[in-house]
């Protein structure tokens, strides 16, 4: 079978997309076939190029029209977050199998009317999954198988920071990232929202309560054209007059897990020479565990059982082919990217489809990190109360 895919929007995320979807089919033995059929954005010449560029066949500017098309198998959602909700929905209710990038929306509510949209369709087979594609991150799968098999013991506390730093320069314009409408927060939606989900993925606990507090340090920036939302990827030609920034550019959060251990999240696009550090540090009884994702081929292992003189973090290259993914790429030894996650990502869709399983992590998955992220603005604006997050279950 051949499974044709349409991809909504085609900014930074629709690039790293688009990798996944040509790159997957080539390097792995998928069970079905994928076309990269349409890709669909509102302006015609700019949408047709990223076709040319990235090798859709065809290019489109209405999504209505292209989700009702009969070839049209799997609908990935790489738009802004205030159009998440009303096209999976509509993905959904029209019976295709669909991908949408993290976070799952802009609030809790449109996070859970998209999960019950998702547990409608996959009771007639449709299948839906987050783009939360760090799990997908070799070393960061076997992090979490290794935390599973009790490598770690008992998780007694974790240390999650998701830092850039490209908003230090106070001329980086207001794209859509630091509108609260088109992107429901700041650094804690944007970045904090993967170090939440990184967390319950590796230990298998819920952040059941959070303390948090946000802040926005630059308050105006220079406006974009009219109509121009600014891509990551390709951020310039702002005007002289500034707008307000809507969401946070920093959010500290303490949270607490399930089985009662703390963690410490740290969201922002302040951290002045950081430019895309990922870490989280996974302690327990008997050892602990370390990721990197500037150093992403790797994890840190602390053995706690080991003899007293043979104590101290080892470097364990996770670059063999017994380790998740790896095997259909380059001989042992050879090193991955921050790309590959996105075809590790195509794979398990694919394979998930094919089989009549649900992939992880499913919208339940993603409608839980957005009610932490919820507690956490909620916590701010009351003094950094501890709030409840009703995270529910993984
Ligand atoms: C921007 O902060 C961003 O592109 C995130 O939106 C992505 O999810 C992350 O992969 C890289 O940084």
């Amino acid at each position: 079978m051949t499974l044709r895919v349409a991809m909504i929007g085609y900014g930074f995320m629709g690039a790293t997309h688009s990798v996944g979807w040509r790159q997957a089919p080539r390097m792995f033995d998928l069970p079905d076939a994928v076309e990269m059929a349409v890709i669909v954005g509102r302006n015609e010449d700019a949408v047709a190029a990223a076709a040319e560029k990235w090798g859709w066949a065809e290019s489109a500017t209405d999504w209505r029209e292209v989700i009702a098309r009969d070839d049209i198998d799997i609908v990935d959602i790489v738009t802004p977050g205030d159009s998440h909700a009303e096209i999976a929905i509509a993905a959904l209710d029209a019976g295709k199998h669909v991908l949408v990038e993290k976070p799952l929306a802009n609030s809790v509510a449109e996070a859970e009317a998209m999960t019950d949209a998702a547990a409608r369709a996959a009771a007639n087979g449709v299948r839906s999954m987050v783009g939360f594609t760090y799990r997908r991150v070799p070393a960061v799968t076997f992090l979490r198988d290794l935390v599973a098999e009790g490598v770690v013991g008992t998780v007694q506390q974790v240390r999650a920071a998701y830092r850039q730093d490209w908003l230090v320069d106070p001329q980086m314009p207001l794209a859509w990232r630091l509108q609260k409408e088109h992107a429901g927060s700041g650094a804690l939606g944007d970045i904090g929202a993967h170090i939440i989900d990184m967390t319950q993925f590796v230990t298998g606990q819920t952040v059941d309560a959070v303390s948090g507090t946000m802040d926005t340090i630059v308050k105006e920036r220079p406006m974009l054209g009219a109509g121009e939302l600014g891509s990551l990827s390709s951020l310039k030609g702002a005007a002289e007059s500034l707008g307000q920034v809507t969401v946070d550019d920093v959010a500290l959060f303490t949270g607490r897990l399930a089985n009662g251990a703390l963690v410490s999240f740290e969201a922002t696009r302040f951290a002045t020479g950081r430019k895309n550090a990922l870490t989280i540090e996974v302690s327990g009884d008997k050892g602990a565990l370390a990721f990197d994702l500037e150093d992403l081929n790797s994890l840190q292992f602390y053995d706690g059982t080991a003899p007293e003189d043979r104590q101290g973090f080892t470097k364990i290259l996770v670059t063999e082919a017994q380790h998740p993914y790896l095997a259909a790429w380059w001989p042992a030894g050879h090193m991955l990217g921050y790309e590959h996650g996105f075809s590790h990502q195509v794979v398990d869709l694919v394979t998930a489809i094919h089989e009549g399983s649900d992939p992880h992590p499913s919208f339940a998955e993603g409608l839980s990190v957005q009610r932490v992220l919820d507690a956490v603005e909620r916590s701010s604006e009351h003094e950094s109360a501890w709030v409840r997050t009703d995270a529910g279950s993984l």
